[in-house]
């Protein structure tokens, strides 16, 4: 092995001890493809190991996966990676490929949280279009490759905190919500967002399902402000990678002040809006799940307390439990947008 001499290091080699513990995974399973590659193999997995080297955090080499629309070319090539500091990156360690995609909540696919993992298999995002709709100068259904194209993909590493009081680190990649919105012309009227979820019989068994608790579609809703605050972030991959179905696919909302709830999945209509729209586990349980849904330490749930969570994952002897932050931790990005109300009452 080659032993570097200290000017022969590049400032991107020297990196945080965390960041570093997330790609070691990687960094293992690179070492097994040079192997291959010295062998004269090539492995379609090369020049997925060489791509996006910058970002902070790949899925697992050798992963099988659908194949993605060819539409997407080489977008996933040239990923803007997350900076080092937060609001868009944490240094917290990150919650491990597997446990992002087989822990859910997807209720089109099922209850418990293995099932949107499970049951998914039959969805298909492609083709996938988008309506939108209400209060624009620029209504109509856009084809996902068009809404995402001009767009430059980045990559974001949030804590997601459910209001079931467990919390991750996901890296997503993903487009500022507000460039995409800007884009179809919001007039003056619109002063709320809209948006809501595939329903499709045929592939999402808890569509189907009798004992579905939500009224479908899942919808959900975003003051403009809020929306277009820089934080708000439209994924469509994670890890360096597409995004599971599981977890979205092929296009999900990212809100990281707010509780998972409003991290809507699957988008197929975004409704630009006058009035506030209700969201689905407002409507299902108003008394115990709001609209503005921000992630906060001092309100409680009715049936539990929202001051600790648990990070997973979390093994046999731990829980892993901490504290919960004031917006998930991202006060200072997003306080002033609820300066003088009373966040108990909007809850
Ligand atoms: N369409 C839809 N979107 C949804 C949900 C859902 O059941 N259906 N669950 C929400 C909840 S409660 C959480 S915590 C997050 C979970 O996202 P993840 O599974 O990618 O971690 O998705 C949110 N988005
Ligand atoms: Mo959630």
């Amino acid at each position: 092995m080659l032993i570097k001499r200290p000017a022969d290091i590049k400032p991107s080699e020297i990196t945080p001890e965390s960041i570093y513990r997330n790609r070691r995974q990687f960094l293992g399973a690179s070492s097994t493809l040079m192997l291959g590659a010295a062998l004269g193999g090539t492995s379609p997995l090369m020049a997925q190991d060489a791509r996006g080297d910058q970002l902070k955090a790949r899925a697992p080499a050798g992963l099988t996966r659908s194949e993605p629309a060819a539409w997407w070319g080489d977008k996933f090539d040239n990923i803007q990676p997350a900076p080092d500091a937060e609001p868009f990156f944490t240094d917290e360690t990150l919650t491990p490929y597997d446990d992002v995609t087989a822990y859910n909540n997807f209720y089109e696919f099922g209850m418990d949280k293995g099932d949107p993992k499970r049951n998914s298999g039959e969805f298909n995002v492609d083709p996938w279009s988008v309506e939108i709709a209400g209060e624009v100068d620029k209504p109509g259904t856009y084809n996902l490759e068009d809404i995402v194209s001009p767009h430059q993909l980045e990559e974001r590493i949030y804590r997601l905190r459910c209001v079931e009081a467990w919390s991750m680190v996901i890296p997503w990649i993903g487009i500022p919500l507000a460039d995409i919105l800007k884009r179809f012309e919001p007039n003056s009227n619109a002063r709320f967002v809209e948006f809501e979820t595939l329903v499709d019989e045929d592939t999402m068994p808890g569509v189907r399902s009798r004992f579905a608790i939500i009224d479908w579609p899942y919808r959900e809703g975003l003051r403009m402000d809020e929306a277009m605050n820089p934080l708000a972030f439209m994924a469509v991959g994670l890890y360096g990678d597409y995004l599971p179905s599981q977890n979205g696919a092929p296009m999900r909302l990212v809100v990281p002040w707010k509780y998972g709830f409003k991290s809507i999945k699957s988008i197929v209509k975004i409704n630009f809006l006058r009035e506030q729209p209700i969201n689905s586990w407002n409507e299902l349980q108003p008394q115990e799940y709001g609209f503005y849904a921000n992630v906060n330490p001092n309100v409680h749930h009715p049936r539990w307390r929202q001051d600790t969570e648990r990070r997973l994952p979390q093994t046999l002897f731990s829980q892993n439990r901490i504290r919960t932050q004031m917006f998930n931790g991202y006060g200072e990005q997003v306080a002033h947008l609820y300066e003088g109300m009373d966040l108990s009452r909007y809850y």
